[in-house]
């Protein structure tokens, strides 16, 4: 018992230095790791890129975000057409099966934070809302990581 109780302790300090490892439980609901890449300049589009974990015994959907620092923000999917990489808006949201998991990640599904209305800096926590068909609204904020190497830093 001692052992894993300091066993816990120390797991918890590693989780409060590592900055990225935050989440949100809400209505059956858990938001982990939300996170959206650096805005050097105002008006620059961003992804924005989640995972979320759904703990009820039914399906749910994904239908919005919403987010107060941009101008319009959508639900798309990257796909491969002809060999190109292109956009697509995910017209009815994305399902979040029953005791399953969603992934929005690089090259994926992702949130597109259209014409941002201000910079960001690394590090950074800005407030998002998850609009889903039946756990509701639920807030969580998106942690900035830096342009370089974003892609590299996600687990
Ligand atoms: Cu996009």
């Amino acid at each position: 018992m001692h052992r894993l109780k300091r066993g816990l302790i120390t797991l918890l300090a590693l989780a409060a230095t590592y900055s990225q490892a935050h989440e949100t439980e809400q209505n059956g609901m858990l938001i982990h790791h939300a996170w959206m890449r650096q805005v050097v300049m105002e008006g620059m589009n961003a992804g924005g890129y989640f995972e979320i974990r759904n703990g009820k015994d039914q399906d749910d959907r994904l239908i919005a975000v919403k987010a107060d620092f941009a101008k319009m923000v959508e639900l798309h999917q990257t796909q491969e057409k002809d060999g190109m990489m292109e956009m697509a808006p995910l017209e009815s949201g994305a399902v979040v099966p029953a005791g399953g998991v969603l992934t929005f990640q690089p090259g994926g599904m992702h949130v597109m934070l259209m014409g941002m209305q201000r910079k960001t800096t690394p590090g950074e926590h800005l407030p998002v809302t998850l609009v889903f068909e039946k756990a509701g609204e639920i807030q969580t904020d998106m942690v900035v990581q830096p342009l370089s190497g974003s892609e590299l830093s996600h687990h």
